[in-house]
């Protein structure tokens, strides 16, 4: 029978408070919503006083450092294992794949796995599986965790999990924004949270250079009408000529263009630096981007979701190609 889902509130409370030494993981190429939500669940281990570690492999991009308690996050794998935890807690991750901690975990062989997330695409790859797919972000999922286990949520909480709202919303106006997470958002803001902070750090937070690079990715889009897909690039040499290094600068372009545009589903490809092609698919329709990304080793949501492949892209009539490397 499966359990009901309250039950694994109290589950996933139950083993972080057993547990010697949780550690906390956001997934790699952090977003607002993997990092809010860890942040927030080490806000509330932190007010049950207990000691833990907060970890993402990529560490904390500038952007979100605003968050409280972003400062405590560690990226250094080797003092983990010198902690070795006892119990290990995902937020977000669909796949191990996407943490970067595969060689972390074998060295942590009796470690407890908690995975919690809203991707309905998510590989159960927990010990206990705390996934909540009618969830908008992994944030409400830790905000219900909180009324569950009947925790109240001070400001700082409130912060971080409302720039997991914001994230995984695109700010209150893709198709994961419910009824519930206008309401969570409510309950959040009343509880304090900085939307001024959030909307400051995670929205108006782009450079001219990083304008006029999503302005190469908007004057290179294509439209395929019988498929009802619109297709766009960015390649390292578009990143380099416009001074721009950092990869998360174009993150939102995928989500602009599927807010704005007059088609339905976006494919937005990127050269990652590590010799990759990242897809970033996003749609309005009916169709179910997530089984697209799966079949190039992605996954995600039915209306959000990505993929990696190795190689580069290369365009070739006005068609833009990834060959290998
Ligand atoms: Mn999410």
């Amino acid at each position: 029978m499966p359990i009901h889902v309250d039950e694994l509130y109290r589950r996933t409370r139950d083993v972080a408070l057993a547990a010697r030494h949780p550690l906390l993981v956001a997934h790699r190429r952090p977003d607002g919503d993997t990092l809010g939500a860890m942040l927030a669940f080490g806000r509330w281990l932190e007010r049950q006083g207990k000691v833990h570690t907060r970890f993402c492999v990529d560490g904390v991009p500038a952007a979100y450092r605003f968050m409280p308690g972003a400062d405590q996050v560690i990226a250094d794998q080797e003092r983990v294992k010198e902690i070795a935890p006892d119990a290990v807690f995902f937020f977000d991750a669909a796949d191990l794949k996407m943490t970067g901690v595969e060689e972390l975990l074998a060295a942590l062989p009796d470690a407890k796995i908690v995975n919690v997330d809203h991707h309905v695409t998510n590989a159960a790859f927990g010990h206990l599986n705390l996934i909540v797919t009618d969830a908008s972000s992994t944030a409400e999922v830790v905000h219900r965790f909180h009324e569950a286990v009947g925790e109240s949520v001070d400001r700082a909480t409130a912060t971080c999990l409302l720039t997991g709202l914001c994230t995984d919303t695109s700010h209150f106006s893709n198709p994961a924004t419910t009824a519930q997470a206008l309401h969570v958002g409510s309950a959040l803001l009343s509880r304090g949270a900085k939307l001024g902070d959030v909307m400051t750090h995670i929205f108006h937070n782009k450079s001219v250079a990083v304008l006029k690079l999503w302005g190469v990715a908007l004057s290179r889009l294509t439209v395929n009408r019988t498929w009802g897909i619109a297709t766009t690039a960015l390649t390292r040499a578009d990143y380099a000529e416009a001074g721009v290094g950092e990869d998360e600068s174009t993150e939102g372009i995928s989500n602009f263009l599927n807010a704005v545009l007059d088609v339905p589903t976006v494919l937005v490809l990127k050269e990652g630096k590590d010799g990759t092609v990242r897809g970033s698919l996003r749609t309005t329709g009916e169709r179910d981007v997530a089984k697209l990304a799966a079949h190039f080793g992605g996954g995600g949501h039915k209306k959000a979701a990505g993929f990696a492949v190795p190689g580069k892209l290369v365009e070739q009539d006005g068609h833009w190609r990834v060959v290998a490397v």
